[in-house]
This record gives structure tokens, sequence and C-alpha cells, in this order.
């Protein structure tokens, strides 16, 4: 049995562990199969039936995503947790579990790309309400507040500009509105190493398991934490029936290997972010940076409180805007012009017209997401390198 007060390094290596009674193996085998076979056909119904554990089809579990589940619970200390194949499947699956015709979606305004487009363009087609605010704004989370209000959902940090919302805030303010509410957190920016959402009164977090979970860049994943009623919704409904989006066992592996170095990655991440950070802002050919640990970022004071660390990205804007950045982006030798982030090669990306292309002129503006804005993942390489090729480039401006 696991201490549960054991730390995130010890619980990333060692929480949901099984251990392997045929052969020993110390780490978890890939369960690569489908389905599962019954001894009889009454076996069979009674699993259907609930009467009786042990797995069907790998659709509804599966013994290597099982054990990734339970660790993913610990270290989001959540009751329970269930894989997806994407981050978008985690969010689908979560919002389809909580809303439907009829229903209302209170949404921060500034989110990843795809997930805005869901909200506004996808879940809007079939009967869902969605008003956007600023969640950084208590007074219009209190505002939007409906008696049809299903879910209130936001990032924090806030992809791609970093805004900072005060999470325990917003749920008080919610479920003193109403606890049947259910707050959302997307934590994939900051990571379970750096941020609880649950702890501070969320209801549900969701994970693009792509980023820092997985932090090697070769997968596609998500995860949806919460309690177990919950989660239990999701896997029976919303990823069984409504989406479909069920991790692969390997990616399952996958993930269970880069969960092992989570909290030395993040720490490695967070340390050479703020350097860069400190670099960025003091250099005379950038405009703006937008990174929480710095204490001129309006959400530092938050950020200090909910986080444990400031996280590994970092946003700003060069003088000239969007042709400079763009310059910029060409002039990369060693940083990678792409998106996606958490990775350990240091990733640079224009949200406007990349990740947030999703998102109208008109939206991007009234979501604070500048048309120059550049935004870099900090990687694991050693931050003098990082720091000499944003030197070179921005020598170049
Ligand atoms: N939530 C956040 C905060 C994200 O940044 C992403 C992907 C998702 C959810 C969706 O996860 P996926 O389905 O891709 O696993 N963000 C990306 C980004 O900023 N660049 O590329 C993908």
């Amino acid at each position: 049995m696991m201490n549960p007060n054991a730390g995130f390094g010890t619980k990333a290596i060692h929480a949901g562990n099984v251990k392997d009674q045929q052969y020993g193996a110390l780490t978890t085998p890939i369960y690569q199969t489908s389905t599962f076979v019954f001894d009889t056909c009454e076996q069979g119904g009674r699993r259907f039936a609930g009467e009786e554990g042990g797995h069907i089809y790998t659709r509804l579990g599966n013994p290597t995503t099982d054990v990734l589940e339970r660790k993913v619970a610990a270290l989001e200390c959540g009751e329970a947790c269930v894989a997806t194949a994407s981050g978008m499947g985690a969010i689908s699956s979560a919002l389809w579990t909580i809303a439907g015709a009829g229903k209302h979606i209170v949404a921060d305004a500034t989110l990843y790309g795809c997930t805005f487009a869901l909200l506004n363009h996808g879940m809007t087609r079939y009967g869902v309400e969605v008003d956007f605010i600023d969640t950084s704004d208590l007074g219009a989370v209190k505002a939007a507040l409906k008696e049809n209000t299903c879910c209130v959902y936001l990032e924090t940090p806030a992809n791609p500009n970093l805004k900072i919302t005060d999470i325990a805030a917003v749920a008080e303010i919610v479920h003193a509105y109403n606890p049947e509410i259910k707050v959302v957190c997307d934590n994939t920016f900051a990571s379970p190493a750096l941020q609880n959402p649950l702890k501070l009164g969320a209801d549900v977090v969701v994970h693009s398991a792509t980023k820092y979970l997985n932090g090697h860049g070769d997968v596609i994943a998500g995860f949806v934490v919460g309690d177990a009623a919950f989660c239990t919704q999701v896997r029976m409904f919303g990823l069984k029936d409504m989406t479909g989006a069920v991790m692969d066992p390997f990616c399952s592996f996958l993930i269970l290997r880069g969960l092992k170095t989570m909290e030395l990655r993040m720490a490695r991440h967070c340390e050479s972010a703020e350097k860069i950070a400190a670099y960025l802002d003091a250099h005379d050919k950038v405009e703006t940076v937008y990174y929480p640990g710095l204490a001129n970022h309006p959400g530092h004071d938050i950020a200090a409180r909910q986080m444990s660390g400031f996280g590994g990205m970092v946003s700003f804007e060069v003088k000239g805007g969007r042709a400079a950045g763009a310059k910029l982006l060409n002039s990369m030798k060693m940083i990678a012009v792409a998106v996606s982030l958490g990775d350990a090669e240091t990733l640079i990306e224009h949200p406007a017209s990349m990740t947030h292309s999703t998102y109208s002129e008109e939206e991007l503006a009234a979501s604070g997401i500048g048309a120059g804005l550049i935004r870099l993942s900090v990687g694991l390489e050693n931050v003098e390198d990082i720091i000499a090729d944003l030197e070179q480039g921005l020598a170049q401006l």
C-alpha cells in the first residue's frame, strides 16, 4: 500500500502499480489486447451487468491503462481518473458527460484553440449555450452564472498568454451559487507537479497528457480526473458512447515511463523558464513578456499561492509586431518551430496563425491574444544554449 503522504516523485514512480504475479516484471507490462476472454457465458453477463469485476474490452478498461489511471489520480489528488486518446478526447468526453441541450456553460475566453472551437462552434450546434468571459475577473464569473449553468471551464495558466485565474475563488463563487455546477480546470500548462486544482476546490481536472505528463513528444493523450462517480459516468458514457477516444495500451506504457522523471523534468523546465523570462524581460528588442513568475505579471501573486513553480511556458511580443516575430521564428537554429509543448526540445510557435487559428481576429483581440504573440515551450537543453539561440535571433531584428 502506497503511503498517501509520499512525495510527488515517489508517487509518480510507485502509485497504482500492481505486482506482476506471473513473472515479477519490474515495469508494468503492455496488455496489447482489444478483448478479454470470459470463463463462461454467465461470467461475461455478470461483468457487463457490473456484478463482477474483471476486464471486458479495452474501450472500457485495460490493465496497463488501469495502472496509469490510478497513478494520475494520485498525482492530481483525485479519487479516480479516465485516460483518453488525446487532450481533446478528455475535454470532449468530460463536457459531453456534463452538458446537454438546454444547458449553459461559462468558459474563459482564453483557451487552447481547439477547446475554444469545441465550445464555440461544436457544442452550440447541439443546443448547449456557451458564454465566454474572463474568469480572472471574479465579478464576471458571478454575473455569468444562470439557473441552467452546468459547468464553468477554465485554463490556468491559460494557453497561450499565461493568464492566471484564482481557482479557489472561482470554485467558491460557483459552488455558493449552485454546488452542482462542475468547475472544470485544464491543468495542462501547470501539470500536477506544480498545481492541484482539485485541492483548490475544482471538481474536474482535464489534461493534454501529450505535454508535460508524458514529456517526450511521442504520444497524443489525455486524462479526466475527478470523483469516482463522475469518472464512472465519463468512462461509461462520455468516453464509451460519445467520443470513443480511448487510450491505447502502448501509449499508457509510454506515459508510465515518462512519469517516472516528471518531478525532475518540471524542476528543470521551471528553472530554465524563469531565467529565460528574466533575460527576455531585460532585452531591448522585446516589447512584453508574459510569465507568471515575473513580479510584473498581473497574476503573479495568485500563481505564487496556487502553484509550487511557475512552469516552463514563456510568451512574449517583440518590437515590430507580427512581422518581426515571424522573422525571429525563421531565424532559430536549435529551437524548433513547432506547436505542442512540454517536451525535452524547446519549441517556439505563433499562436495567432497556429494553435489559436480557430479564433477570428476579433476573438483573438477580445481574448488578449496579440497578433504578434510568440509562445516558447522551454525544453530541457542547457539554458545557456536556449538563450544563445534566442540571442542570435533577436540580434537579427
Ligand atoms: N488543453 C490544452 C491547454 C492544450 O494546450 C491542448 C493542446 C489541449 C488541451 C488538447 O490536447 P491534445 O488533444 O492535443 O492532446 N495544445 C496544443 C498546443 O498548444 N500546441 O499543439 C497542441
